[in-house]
């Protein structure tokens, strides 16, 4: 289609501009001083919106296998559920568990997602052992396969666990091939500890789960993750999913250092608590189970994180989007917090949620942009075709209305989930057009987007990374 946005308001990380803008076919054409674009093609009238980049959201786990379950969100679900949220790029993790080979893992997270997405996606690779033959399959995926990144877990021993000199080896491999090595940051070792004596101790609750991986084990885990790439030659290291004030120390400390060191954030831990969700009577509180954890709400931890947004200590809000039903899943942990399946779904909330950060005073509009949109574009390999409003990028457009209102809640979320996370919450704001390389996929409250619409996207270098 060939249409020019006009009236709105574009954001982008560099400031905020009455400007109109001409979508051709699949890229955004031009932009024009407001009144001055063709007058001989379709409008599209977003006055009185933000024109927007739409959302990449770099950390979501679609049908991720996990305590003997899998995450409830499809590709074709949660796909939908992104746009419908205003993300029209996600970055899924692709798993290798140990003892499998590294393209098997990857072939078998193609199948899942060929054909079936309603948004462009792309994928990391989570390496659940680094050998000789994994080493070498890094080489591969960064030359052949457009996957340049590689998640490590410190966390879940016997599961996707790495040592430490496996993880200095998987570093020295990614400083040799430009690649961004993503850790998972929880010392693993420690927490199972806590959790034997904690269930030895009859401590059986949802909340027991975050009280036995401390933040302390997260902080000392980010160091020695930034420690161990210092060794491999600075290699580049991206922490993901972090949630506590000390870890962000750590990370800001190497930052100010000059050290190839990034981290992401997700919405869980800039709004929910342990004591007020984790916390929940009952077992209500395993729909928060996910790790890292929620932290307390004593201790500070979330005005650090608005703070590290600001600063750029935290340069990406990302989901870690991996959901799982309350009943017949999280219920399999009844009785034993270890066996809660871990992860919150959110997909579909992030660029709302990050609005309200705006909204509440915590970033500026242009902030909220590079958060959710931009700086993954860049950090992942996917700048310029995706994260910014410009000539020759993907038109992926997101219309978002200041003057909307949108309540989250199970009842109209289209995530695959039987309850939600945030339910009840109030955003001051509404996505209200939502356009993948020139296909409306929501206007109006409408869908109109299809599976088999998203595309698989090959992944250059990090632009931050030379
Ligand atoms: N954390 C989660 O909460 N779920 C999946 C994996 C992870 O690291
Ligand atoms: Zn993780
Ligand atoms: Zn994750």
């Amino acid at each position: 289609m060939t249409v020019l946005i006009t009236g709105g308001t574009v954001v982008g990380p560099s400031g905020a501009d009455a400007a109109d803008v001409l979508v051709d076919g699949e890229r955004i054409a031009a932009l024009f001083a407001p009144g001055t674009g063709p007058s001989d093609v379709d409008t599209l009238d977003a006055t009185g919106k933000y024109v927007i980049p739409g959302g990449v959201d770099a950390h979501t786990h679609m049908e991720l296998p996990f305590g003997g379950t899998f995450a409830s969100d499809t590709f074709e679900t949660g796909t939908r559920a992104a746009a419908y949220g205003g993300t029209t790029t996600i970055i899924d993790f692709a798993v290798q568990r140990t003892g499998e080979v590294v393209a098997d893992g990857l072939a078998a997270w193609h199948a899942k997602a060929d054909g079936n997405c309603h948004v462009d996606y792309a994928f990391h690779m989570i390496l659940g052992g680094v050998d000789d033959d994994s080493l070498k399959a890094m080489d591969q995926l960064v030359a052949d396969e457009g996957v340049t990144s590689f998640k490590l877990f410190m966390a879940y021993p016997g599961v996707f666990y790495s040592d430490d000199g496996q993880i200095l080896r998987a570093m020295q491999k990614a400083r040799e091939n430009g690649s961004l090595i993503m850790m998972h940051a929880e010392n693993g070792i420690a927490i199972d500890v806590l959790v034997a004596q904690a269930l030895a101790r009859g401590e059986t609750d949802p909340i027991h789960h975050g009280l036995t991986r401390p933040e302390a084990l997260e902080a000392e885990a980010t160091s020695r993750a930034i420690f161990l790439a210092e060794v491999a030659r600075d290699c580049p290291l991206y922490i993901v999913h972090l949630s506590a004030s000390r870890a962000l120390e750590a990370v800001a400390e190497a930052r100010d250092a000059g050290r190839n060191v990034f981290a992401e954030t997700c919405p869980q831990y800039l709004y929910l608590t342990l004591e007020d969700q984790l916390g929940a009577p009952g077992f209500e509180g395993a729909k928060w189970v996910c790790s890292t954890p929620l932290r307390s709400k004593h201790e500070n931890h979330q005005r650090d994180l608005w703070k590290g947004l600001r600063s750029n200590d935290l340069a990406v809000v990302s989901t870690d989007h991996c959901p799982f039903c309350f009943k017949d899943q999280k219920e399999l942990g009844i009785g034993d917090f270890s066996k809660i399946p871990n992860g919150i779904g959110g997909v579909e909330h992030r660029m709302d949620l990050i609005y309200q950060g705006v909204v509440d005073g915590h970033l500026s509009l242009s902030r909220w942009v590079e958060t959710v949109a931009t700086t993954p574009a860049r950090m992942f390999g996917l700048y310029p075709r995706k994260g910014v409003i410009a000539p020759g990028s993907d038109a992926d457009i997101v219309l978002y209305d200041p003057n909307g209102r949108t309540t989250l809640s199970v009842e109209t979320h289209h995530m695959n989930m039987d309850h939600s996370a945030y339910e009840g919450t109030q955003i001051a704001g509404r996505v209200d057009t939502v356009i993948s390389r020139g296909t409306v996929l929501v206007s109006g409250g409408e869908y109109h987007g299809r599976k088999g619409h998203g595309r698989y996207l090959r992944r250059g270098l990090s632009s931050y990374v030379m």
